[in-house]
């Protein structure tokens, strides 16, 4: 049968709506993150969840219950097309249920008391059944903040497209602590940070209040995350004065229903700075009755506040040591001021000493394992991932494990300081998933690192940029971040794959190359930059191109420190014939990083000096196997440069060209760090690159020589582009 004319021109604009590429129909600029909620395009699954949800049952208007509802309404509607209209009580088949017992006589009913259990204070329960005959699906939770929680979770799986038949799970966070740290300044600048300036805007706070502040915390609460640290580590004591804390409230109050508790970071010497005291000594009782009343002064405002971060005696932070005072004198002093109110402490192991060590590796452990026991119940001590500076790849931090008297917080970086900062394709949740499964033997094996901390922190990658997050890939870790702190039990390999599925599409043509992609990213980055274990071999400052030749200034913060290439070969001997840091973690571990034959290759020079001739496992000499892997690095930049191309046709334009940009960037970039670097340790190798090895472009100095634009937010050099490869 020929359709009517009239017909016929309906299902031709019908074609032309379903066919028209995204691009055309809202810009593609990254903001709406991985909670874009595009229609369905799988029709049978469409069809599925149209069938299965037809109404919204809410039964409370509280904050976190409305943020739910709202999103479930928002998202409901992108992706099925339609609204879903929200009722009161279950009157079809297809009611989506979403509550907690005690604000809803529904979900009060049902039989979930065990799963509700399972799911504790934060978690959720989403369940297919039947209520009262009528086909159903309860998303419920012992508190709002859960209702969130499993409303983004079973967005995410429509988003996903997974089956809802028979669908039942119970999903609880494997840590309480789950902090986004902001290293935000009060003048708007973000130390580390790429993406922009900070997103607080206190000249304008209190009175008005930015739209992204609330798209901010939704994003958060997607994934879970539960805290935020709002202010830099660095800290300024003007936070804590009365002017700012009212700001600071005002972002409280936008963050609350999204479950997000604001902390601040503590500098040590506000008493003096803000108080007018003469001293800042901890074991001093006006000090002491000054963070008390400090305390106090907050929980008026923010009755809800989380507490401190602080960051002491550490690159030129004042501390408890400017008076002689231990770490554990100087936390307990701000645990005993929050502790009424319910705030925590958290107390960074990321310290210097003002002599230079034997070992700068060495120094958290040195400092903090002989005061395990003396801190209080409400301070955790927030060890970064490794015992260097969120390198690449670095050990696991000999921390974890060795103070099992005291609560621990990892610290790890979102924002990608050592990682290609904004510009490269770095997906960080195998750097993650890698160190949270590292067995530290502390208690025997299965002590993991996730088994050893109570909480987690990211240094935060987002800023005023219109992506949040410099590029639409640097995304990706936000979202990492989140899910792992979550689940640390979740691999990498899911997580990329959810984060495509909602960001980009669940077409396989599209979900298969970005997956590999991603998951080789981190792997390339640690060749070109830093293969076999070396670390810290960056410019200085602004970290980011390579300057393995970096001296002067302070010994222990230069990478001739790190590399310690010399004549004989390349490495820090950290065994007992060197700094001997391997003592610092447990056996069989201990003996696992000093010995030669069972050091895994990955860490081997961040353990041993290795001379340039010397077979490595691989039959291959160590400098034969770092040609190799420096290659290796730049290879997959461009096999990942391949595979984003052949994705042309599947990604809106907007996207493809930013992402293809970056990665030559990248490509180029990685050829920087090969070349630099190889050219470097030829100098004391003088061993010969073979003759089929990719010639550098230019001589050592050459790289030597080469000066950085002054924008240390964008410190790009031009002239190591050159002509594409
Ligand atoms: C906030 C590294 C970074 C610093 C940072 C410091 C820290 O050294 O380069 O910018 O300071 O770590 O974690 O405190």
């Amino acid at each position: 049968m020929r359709p009517s004319p009239r017909l016929a021109f309906r299902f031709s604009w019908l074609v032309w709506v379903v066919a028209v590429p995204p691009r055309t129909r809202g810009a593609e600029d990254g903001y709406d993150l991985w909670l874009r909620y595009r229609p369905v395009a799988d029709a049978a699954r469409l069809a599925e969840y149209r069938a299965n949800i037809t109404q919204l049952v809410v039964a409370s208007d509280a904050p976190t219950l409305r943020a739910a509802r709202n999103e479930l309404v928002a998202g409901l509607r992108g992706l099925l097309g339609r609204d879903v209209p929200v009722a009161g009580a279950v009157s079809r088949d297809g009611a989506l249920v979403v509550g907690t017992p005690a604000s809803s006589r529904v979900v009060a009913a049902l039989p979930l008391a065990d799963a509700l259990r399972q799911a504790g204070p934060e978690g959720f329960v989403i369940r297919a059944l039947a209520i009262r005959g009528r086909r159903a699906i309860v998303v419920a939770a012992n508190r709002d903040v859960g209702v969130l929680y499993g409303a983004f979770h079973l967005l995410r799986l429509l988003q996903t497209q997974a089956p809802l038949a028979e669908l039942s799970l119970v999903s609880a966070p494997r840590l309480g602590l789950r902090l986004l740290d902001h290293w935000d300044n009060v003048n708007g600048t973000v130390e580390r940070g790429y993406a922009g300036a900070s997103l607080w805007e206190w000249a304008r706070l209190p009175d008005s209040i930015n739209p992204r502040y609330s798209d901010y915390a939704r994003a958060n609460a997607s994934v879970g995350i539960n805290g935020v640290v709002l202010t830099n580590v660095n800290a300024n004591a003007l936070i804590l004065t009365p002017a700012y804390l009212v700001k600071v409230a005002a972002l409280a109050r936008v963050f609350r229903p999204y479950g997000l508790k604001v902390y601040l970071t503590a500098r040590f010497s506000a008493p003096i700075e803000i108080g007018g005291l003469p001293t800042a000594d901890p074991l001093d009782s006006g000090v002491r009755g000054w963070w008390a009343a400090k305390a106090d002064e907050i929980y008026r405002v923010i009755p809800d506040f989380g507490g401190f971060l602080v960051k002491a005696n550490s690159e030129g932070q004042p501390g408890p040591q400017d008076y002689h005072r231990t770490h554990a004198d100087g936390a307990n002093l701000l645990a005993d001021a929050v502790a009424p109110h319910g705030g925590v402490v958290m107390w960074r192991a990321f310290v210097y000493s003002s002599h230079v060590p034997t070992d700068r590796v060495m120094q958290a452990g040195d400092e903090f394992v002989p005061l395990d026991g003396a801190f209080r119940s409400n301070v955790l001590i927030q060890v970064k991932h490794g015992p260097l500076d969120f390198q690449p790849r670095e050990p696991f931090h000999p921390l974890f494990g060795a103070m099992p008297r005291t609560p621990l917080m990892m610290e790890v970086q979102v924002t990608k300081e050592y990682l290609g900062q904004d510009s490269h394709l770095a997906f960080l949740a195998p750097l993650w998933e890698e160190v949270f499964q590292a067995d530290t033997y502390a208690h025997g094996p299965g002590s993991t690192v996730a088994n050893a901390i109570q909480g987690i922190a990211g240094v935060a990658n987002v800023g005023t940029d219109r992506d949040w997050t410099g590029s639409d890939f640097n995304q990706a870790n936000w979202y990492a971040f989140g899910r792992l702190a979550w689940d640390h039990m979740l691999s990498s390999a899911a997580i990329a794959d959810e984060w495509i599925r909602m960001t980009f599409s669940n077409d396989p043509r599209v979900v298969g190359p970005l997956e590999a992609m991603m998951l080789a990213s981190r792997e390339a980055v640690v060749n070109y930059m830093t293969p076999l274990g070396l670390a810290h071999q960056m410019a200085r400052g602004h970290h980011y191109g390579p300057g393995p030749w970096v001296t002067g200034g302070r010994a222990d913060q230069t990478s001739v420190y790190f590399s310690r290439a010399d004549s004989v070969g390349l490495g820090f001997d950290r065994t007992a014939s060197g700094s001997n840091a391997v003592r610092q973690y447990a056996l069989p571990v201990r003996h696992r990083f000093a010995r030669r034959d069972s050091v895994p290759d990955a860490l081997l020079l961040w353990f041993h000096h290795v001379g340039w001739s010397e077979r490595l496992r691989s039959g291959r000499t160590l400098w034969e196997e770092l040609l190799r892997r420096y290659q290796a690095g730049v290879d997959t930049v461009r096999w990942m440069q391949r595979t984003w191309n052949g994705l042309e046709h599947q990604v809106d334009g907007e996207r493809f060209h930013r992402v293809q940009a970056l990665l030559r960037i990248q490509e180029a970039e990685a050829r920087w760090w090969r070349d630099a670097s190889v050219l470097y340790w030829q100098s004391f190798s003088h061993l010969p690159l073979p003759p089929d090895y990719e010639a550098p472009a230019h001589p050592l100095d050459w790289y030597r020589q080469l000066r950085c634009p002054a924008d240390l937010r964008r410190p790009r050099c031009d002239a190591v582009m050159g002509a594409p490869k």
